[in-house]
């Protein structure tokens, strides 16, 4: 709803529907109705608009779109009247003024805000567009071009280039209403006519701008519809007259609301914030539970997860102490930082000041003795159990009792590791995936003895250094890389069987990953994973060769380890699923030696080769790996789908315009994936991945929507 008082002649109009205040069907008539009370009431000169509590307002109720409340009025409606007013109309802004809530905005006569206030259209990253007249009004107040950068780009801009693009007409610093009012005050008498934003022209940018764009966005935003058909809007707010483009914008803002693109990033939208929402088999939970202050960090290991993840610590402001046992492999991770800065600085993501900055709080040693002092400590040396429980056995003696070890372990269980403790409560696994600084998932696993209290720290951390923070239980490779291996596994049949690698990327990238399997895999080094193999094969007593075709009756493909074995390493050696040229180069081409190689292995072992589909391709590799995911969700060790979709998407780039994995299966219908992988199972026996998960079979009876599965796992946790 919307408050409405008269302050000596001043109508304040308050958006009332917090915590954001999104503009649901109750505060769009609420601004209606006391829009036309300000008009009526002769004794009003002006009129405020503000927001209840901390912000002005996140935009349109994105729970109404699709359902029975998207009703009149829309935005528009509800703003008509502070268009047409002679009263001049002024927008107060602290906080958010985002989508709709910034399109409330620009029907005011003016805009001030806060230091600290943020304004955009965010609507690109919820699969729409500013479909109340943003699209139009925007460029007659800032121009085209930085029109589609915003739209196009869905970027919240500070307070201070809000001013400095026209968006803010003054920046204020005391209380928002107060100076709301007193500046509404200041502009009674002046002609509002200037100020209305509809009457303007939009300068005629010409079309190469939008062909030039049309190339651009379809680069950066592949696969993603929503940015094109900002595109279209903001072109019509050139073409065409002001009420035409307002109902072109409509058209497509409404196209683009049906598409299964908008329904999928809106769920990723609320997924993200369900997934943060995490709790402890005991019961504890986020909100429950308090972290620890963490105003000091450790980080063992200067490889590149290592380093990756320092960088990520001191970008944060958090002073970080980066040990390495060999004085000449800390002297590469802090070349490797300081590189990372540079290049973050040329590429503009940060000032040459912060790149300094961040680096002056970074300390290095080869002692692990000058950890004692820091409040957390990642451990990222790599995955080899007895050193990481000798690590984690001389951090207990070393560091304060408070402190919290962390493991960037990316497979080993996090109750052994904490064995070599006396601190079993304060051990967690925090794991990052490569790049650390730019892959946003942070997979934190917590073990038997785990305190919520640790949970709730390595979550908060997460959140303040830009990661997403995910909480998973422990189980074998947790449930990021468990459920990667029967996609890679099903990869590597594939291949086998007759698809080229390059024939299963391509079908994965046309699916919209931004890397296929096998690309992936030369970036990470193929030997990663061929000591990992190895490792995991020696815990379970199991002696690994090129030549082994089946472990303990499961079909298995080694034909990652026959390339390791030819020295092809993937990117770092120049060669690997792909040729680079030359070591550390990133053009990936196929190479005829590796499908000779596929060739030779396939005769050695007469494997019949045919012609298979991209279809057969995404529906094996994805399947496969939806099968575990259920599996995952049925022993708990994630409590929800969102966790497992989240994980996808910013783990391993799943794109946010198909969900995530368990929506995907969702949009399939639960009867069909389970009837599918029942069909695989038949065909494939030797592959324990598609053995059904027993909670899809139940759940693929039921049709329940993936919102409901939740409620049902808890309802039936014996199944
Ligand atoms: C639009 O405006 C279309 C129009 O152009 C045209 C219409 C015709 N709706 O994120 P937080 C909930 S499209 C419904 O945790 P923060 C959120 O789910 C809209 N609910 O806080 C959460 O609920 P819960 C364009 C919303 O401080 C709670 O509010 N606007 C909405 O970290 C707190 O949110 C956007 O896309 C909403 N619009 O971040 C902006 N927004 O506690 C989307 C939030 O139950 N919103 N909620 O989990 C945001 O980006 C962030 O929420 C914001 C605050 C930056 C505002």
């Amino acid at each position: 709803m919307a408050n409405y008082r008269n302050k000596g002649g001043v109508a304040v109009i308050e958006l009332n529907n917090p915590p954001v205040n999104a503009l649901s069907f109750e505060v769009r008539s609420g601004l209606m109705n006391a829009l036309k009370r300000a008009h009526d009431d002769k004794d009003v000169k002006c009129i405020v608009i503000h927001g209840k509590g901390k912000n002005f307002s996140a935009g349109a109720d994105i729970k109404e779109f699709g359902g029975t409340k998207q009703q009149k009025p829309w935005i528009t409606d509800a703003c008509r009247l502070a268009d047409e007013s002679s009263k001049p109309v002024v927008a107060a802004i602290a906080g958010t003024a985002l989508g709709g809530g910034l399109e409330v905005a620009l029907f005011c006569h003016y805009r001030i805000g806060t230091p600290s206030c943020r304004v955009g259209f965010p609507e690109v990253q919820i699969g729409v567009l500013p479909g109340a007249g943003g699209t139009q009004r925007l460029p007659r107040l800032i121009g085209v071009k930085h029109s589609i950068d915003m739209i196009t780009s869905g970027r919240h801009v500070m307070a201070e280039e809000a001013l400095k693009l026209g968006i803010l007409d003054k920046i204020v610093t005391d209380d928002i209403i107060e100076e709301g009012i007193q500046f509404a005050k200041s502009v009674v008498g002046i002609d509002v006519g200037g100020r209305i934003l509809r009457n303007r022209k939009v300068e005629d940018a010409g079309s190469k701008v939008f062909d030039d764009e049309i190339s651009r966005v379809k680069k950066k935003y592949k696969g993603y519809i929503a940015p094109l058909f900002c595109l279209k809007a903001i072109q019509a707010s050139m073409q065409l007259p002001y009420d035409a483009g307002m109902e072109q914008e409509l058209k497509l803002f409404q196209q683009l609301v049906s598409s299964g693109q908008a329904k999928a990033q809106q769920y990723t939208f609320f997924a993200e914030r369900i997934s943060a929402r995490w709790q402890l088999p005991s019961g504890a939970n986020s909100q429950t539970a308090s972290p620890l202050p963490v105003k000091t960090a450790g980080v063992i290991g200067a490889g590149t997860m290592g380093a990756g993840i320092a960088l990520c610590l001191i970008t944060s402001g958090i002073p970080t102490v980066l040990v390495e046992q060999d004085q000449k492999f800390l002297e590469k991770g802090v070349k490797t930082v300081e590189g990372d800065l540079r290049g973050s600085v040329a590429l503009k993501k940060m000032t040459a000041e912060q790149a300094n900055k961040a680096i002056s709080v970074l300390k290095t040693s080869v002692n692990l003795e000058d950890l004692h002092d820091v409040d957390l400590v990642i451990e990222a040396v790599y995955e080899n159990l007895a050193l990481k429980k000798e690590i984690f056995a001389k951090l207990d003696k070393i560091c304060k009792s408070k402190t919290i070890l962390c493991t960037n372990t990316s497979s080993l269980d996090i109750d052994t590791i904490a064995e070599a403790t006396k601190r079993r409560d304060k051990v967690v696994g925090t794991h990052f995936f490569a790049p650390a600084y730019i892959m946003k998932l942070q997979e934190n696993v917590y073990g038997k003895d785990t305190s919520a209290e640790t949970v709730a720290t390595v979550m908060a951390l997460g959140k303040r250094i830009r990661k997403v923070p995910v909480l998973v239980g422990t189980c074998d490779s947790f449930v990021a890389n468990r459920m990667l291996h029967p996609y890679a596994t099903e990869a590597l049949f594939l291949v086998e069987e007759g698809a080229s690698p390059y024939e299963v990327d391509q079908a994965l990238e046309d699916f919209g990953m931004p890397m296929g399997m096998f690309r992936v895999s030369d970036l990470s080094g193929l030997d990663i994973g061929y000591k990992v193999r190895k490792e995991a094969a020696k815990r379970r007593g199991i002696e690994l060769t090129s030549d082994t075709r089946f472990v303990n009756g499961e079909r298995v493909c080694l034909l990652a380890n026959v390339l390791v074995e030819k020295g092809r390493l993937g990117i770092k050696s120049g060669k690997g699923w792909y040729n680079y040229g030359s070591p550390g180069k990133r053009e990936a081409t196929p190479d005829p030696e590796v499908l000779d190689t596929i060739e030779e292995y396939c005769r050695k072992y007469d494997i019949k080769k045919r012609k298979i589909s991209s279809q057969e391709i995404l529906e094996r590799m994805q399947l496969a790996m939806i099968n575990e995911g259920f599996k995952i969700l049925e022993e708990g060790i994630v409590s929800k789908p969102e966790d497992i979709d989240i994980i996808w998407i910013y783990g391993f780039g799943w794109p946010k315009y198909m969900g995530g994995p368990m929506f995907y299966a969702n949009e399939m219908k639960l009867k069909n994936v389970y009837r599918k992988i029942r069909d695989f199972h038949q065909n494939y026996p030797f592959s324990i991945h598609w053995t059904p998960s027993k909670l899809l079979a139940r759940l693929s009876e039921t049709d329940l929507p993936i919102s409901k599965w939740t409620s049902l796992i808890n309802s039936n946790s014996k199944l």
